[in-house]
């Protein structure tokens, strides 16, 4: 697939998927989501890639939202499809086997927050902005904000945060666990690839069971996610990367994997 509205690049074991609309602060309309799902199967699919960062172009916006011009003529019926469109991409990012980081600079707004909920690993720059606006604009979230938001800072915050439409900065969001790491901004894409680089020496199908096993189980109670953990642990063991890796630990060597 061309692309118009997103890069997707590709450096060895990382892919860096670029919203790319800067005149209008990279705002998600529906072609930019058709062409979000084309890169996920294409990273899904591609066995040298091991990790993916997510990030907007231009120095102002990871993501100022969904595309307010789309969709104001929206009817009813197409407002729940594009929001069904927009929930199912941003799931198929949370439960893709390979570890997403957010690289947030400037705005994340509505769907931009949304679509960085929907990565692994959110890490911003000093100047990002974070808010759930739509209240705003006569409509509640609708890429999975009403969801993910409680179940990363908790409902009370999570129902403040979306009633009043407040900007929070990268400060407040991090003491409120919506994000990782606050960089300097010109250190942002550094610190991401180094993330990624760390995490792409460690044995890629263990990183994918355990994302599978954190995600799932986060949806489970206790006894269920264990299980899902027990079944995961199992995958791990009928790996020879997991022969490799405890090899060489007994060997006193650097372990070698290959995603096998
Ligand atoms: N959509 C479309 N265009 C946008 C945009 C957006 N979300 N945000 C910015 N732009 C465009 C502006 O219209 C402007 O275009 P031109 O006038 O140059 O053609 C260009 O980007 C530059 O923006 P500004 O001139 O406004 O730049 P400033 O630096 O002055 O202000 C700003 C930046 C981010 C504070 C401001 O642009 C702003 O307030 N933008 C809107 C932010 C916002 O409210 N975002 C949340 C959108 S609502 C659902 C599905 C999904 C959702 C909800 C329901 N269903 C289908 C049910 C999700 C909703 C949202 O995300």
């Amino acid at each position: 697939m061309a692309y118009e509205n997103i890069i997707l690049e590709k450096e060895d074991y990382l892919a860096i998927l670029y919203i790319n609309r800067p005149k209008a602060l990279n705002a998600l309309n529906k072609d930019t989501l058709t062409e979000i799902r084309s890169a996920i199967e294409d990273v899904s699919a591609d066995e040298a890639i091991r990790v993916m960062i997510i990030t907007g172009s231009g120095d102002k916006a990871f993501v100022a939202g969904a595309d307010i011009a789309y969709m104001q003529p929206l009817s009813g019926v197409e407002a729940r499809e594009f929001s069904a469109y927009g929930e199912k991409i941003m799931r198929m990012l949370e439960i893709m086997e390979k570890p997403v980081i957010a690289a947030i600079k400037g705005f994340a707004l509505g769907g931009g927050c949304e679509l960085a909920m929907a990565c692994d690993i959110r890490l911003a720059a000093d100047n990002a902005l974070f808010a759930q606006p739509e209240v705003g604009l006569g409509v509640i979230p609708g890429f999975g904000g009403t969801q993910r938001l409680p179940r990363l800072i908790g409902e009370g915050r999570a129902k403040e945060l979306t009633y009043t439409a407040d900007n929070i900065k990268a400060d407040e969001a991090y003491r409120l666990g919506l994000v990782n790491h606050v960089y300097p901004a010109d250190q942002l894409m550094d610190e991401a690839r180094k993330m990624a680089a760390k995490i792409a020496k460690k044995a890629p199908l263990a990183v994918g069971y355990a994302k599978y096993a954190i995600g799932k189980g986060m949806q489970a109670d206790l006894d269920t996610a264990m299980g899902i953990e027990a079944d995961m642990f199992g995958m791990c063991c009928s790996t020879l990367d997991q022969k490799e890796g405890m090899g060489a630990f007994l060997e006193k060597r650097k372990p070698v994997f290959q995603n096998k």
